[in-house]
């Protein structure tokens, strides 16, 4: 299997570019399935260790079912699958243009959950249009093993996401694992109180907020991502849900920029648009590509599929 490994503010991506699974043809949502059905493999053969790790987000290379699409491309980490994946489409991006498959203008990439426009500004800079965000619940309160009550929002930007205002801890690196173990019994109280996003689907990743550490931010976080994985980047789907959180409450109008900091410091600069009383978020950020390389697989191997 060929991969192209990128990161994108601090966040990793690795692209299939070549020994995919053959998931035959027809809509991403549809070819997802099948993967998810009988090539599961290949998602922990890519990201799991040996080969990968913890904080690594996969994203195979697809012929999209859309004509209009430059590209089609299926989400994964440690834990499972993503719908969209903000920095991860940032990712793949710079590495397609890396590879010489896109040029700088605008393109539109296909996923499972639907299409995103994505503009290449130069070799590393993207803004992503990503998918209609929205807020399903406002101020819900969950009793959580170790922390008592902790309030927060439900919102989708492209996967589900738990947003707290108040941080139960200082958002720095030097509280990391402290956060993570919070938000982590979060995410467990959530499930357990049957709190859910539409059709029951799990609210699988859950938001810190606080004051933002540089003059420029307007808000730091922290997000902990479906796998147990905490992500560097400050999350481009998180991001869409913190802007459809504002504009239900009439704290960011329309055009206005929104600096997001992630737990590391680096940022995403984004902003909203209306369509038909959507919110409509593009998400602006940049990526490095780090490597290319060739991964293995030796049958004799116990662990060929990667540890699970
Ligand atoms: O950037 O949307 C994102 C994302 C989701 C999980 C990790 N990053």
């Amino acid at each position: 299997m060929k991969v192209i490994d990128s990161h994108t503010e601090g966040e990793p991506t690795r692209l299939i570019i070549e020994g995919g699974p053959d998931l035959g043809s027809g809509p991403l949502s549809e070819r997802l399935q099948r993967m998810m059905r009988d090539h599961d493999h290949v998602r922990t053969f890519a990201v799991n260790e040996p080969r990968g790790y913890d904080a690594l987000v996969g994203a195979l290379l697809c012929e999209p079912f859309d004509t209009s699409c430059a590209a089609g491309v299926i989400f994964f980490n440690n834990g499972g699958y993503l719908g969209m994946c903000g920095h991860g489409t940032i990712g793949t991006a710079v590495t397609l243009a890396h590879m010489g498959r896109i040029g700088p203008g605008t393109h539109r990439f296909e996923t499972p959950v639907g299409v995103v426009s994505v503009e290449l500004i130069d070799r590393n800079e993207v803004l992503i249009e990503n998918l209609a965000s929205y807020r399903t619940q406002k101020d819900v309160t969950v009793d959580v093993p170790g922390l008592g009550p902790v309030t927060g929002d439900v919102a989708y930007g492209g996967n589900w996401f738990f947003l707290v205002q108040q941080s139960p801890f200082p958002l720095e690196m030097g509280h990391i694992n402290a956060l993570t173990q919070a938000a982590q019994a979060v995410s467990d109280a959530l499930a357990a109180h049957g709190i859910t996003g539409t059709n029951g689907e799990p609210v699988d990743h859950i938001e810190f907020f606080g004051p933002p550490a540089s003059p420029e931010g307007h808000s730091r976080n922290y997000v902990l991502c479906s796998g147990g994985a905490y992500d560097r980047s400050p999350c481009g789907t998180g991001t869409s849900a913190k802007l459809a959180c504002l504009a239900a409450d009439g704290k960011l109008p329309p055009g206005q920029d929104w600096v997001q900091e992630s737990i590391i410091g680096s940022r995403f600069i984004a902003r909203y648009r209306m369509e038909q009383d959507q919110v409509i978020p593009s998400i602006r950020g940049r990526a490095y590509v780090v490597g290319e390389a060739t991964l293995l697989r030796d049958p004799r191997d116990p662990f060929a599929d990667g540890l699970r």
